[in-house]
């Protein structure tokens, strides 16, 4: 094999395998979202039912940091909540979901690490708390940008050493060294 076929061959496994990086680059993590639900009887008083349930949940940002609270309470012919924060966080901002009918839905995504305690405000017992956590990702993903860049780069150093190598060789080979 020549040196020219060599380095076709290689580039062109090369330009193969970073394509293949490029397809099978994985798309952004699809986020889960986590529900918290207003059961039956949740405002009927201090020792009924739960306000939320679960009444405290831990998440993570980037991965499930949306929070959906469902008003199931269809006592009484539905009765209305609130899911209206307490304390949150220094740097996070404080939330307040007014009225939530039976049936209806709230949802707050948190960014800022840190405890959030909540309650209703129209049923001062029912509480709950949601902690949310640092991403765990270590390191930022390689974007796919700069590695359209370094795909680039990479395809001009071969194309520049082809050329090269089709202009130096012919020369080599006339002008044998001594
Ligand atoms: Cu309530």
């Amino acid at each position: 094999m020549t040196s020219r076929k060599f380095l076709a061959a290689t580039s062109g496994l090369a330009l193969l395998f970073l394509s293949g990086m490029v397809i099978t680059l994985p798309v952004a993590n699809a986020q889960s979202t986590v529900v918290v639900n207003i059961p039956v009887g949740a405002g009927a008083g201090a020792s009924a039912a739960p306000g939320y349930a679960p009444e405290n949940v831990t998440v993570v940002i980037g991965v499930n940091n949306t929070v959906e609270w469902t008003n199931n309470d269809t006592q009484n012919g539905g009765t209305d909540h609130t899911v209206t924060s307490l304390s949150v966080p220094s740097g996070a901002a404080s939330f307040d979901s007014g009225i939530i009918a039976d049936g209806a839905t709230f949802t707050q995504t948190f960014t800022v690490p840190g405890t959030y305690e909540y309650h209703c405000t129209i049923h001062a017992w029912m509480t709950g708390s949601v902690v949310v956590l640092a991403s765990t990702k270590t390191a930022p993903e390689f974007p796919s940008s700069a590695l359209a860049v370094t795909l680039f780069a990479v395809m001009a150093a071969v194309i520049l050493a082809t050329s090269r190598l089709r202009g130096t060789l012919p020369s080599v080979a006339a002008h044998p060294s001594s």
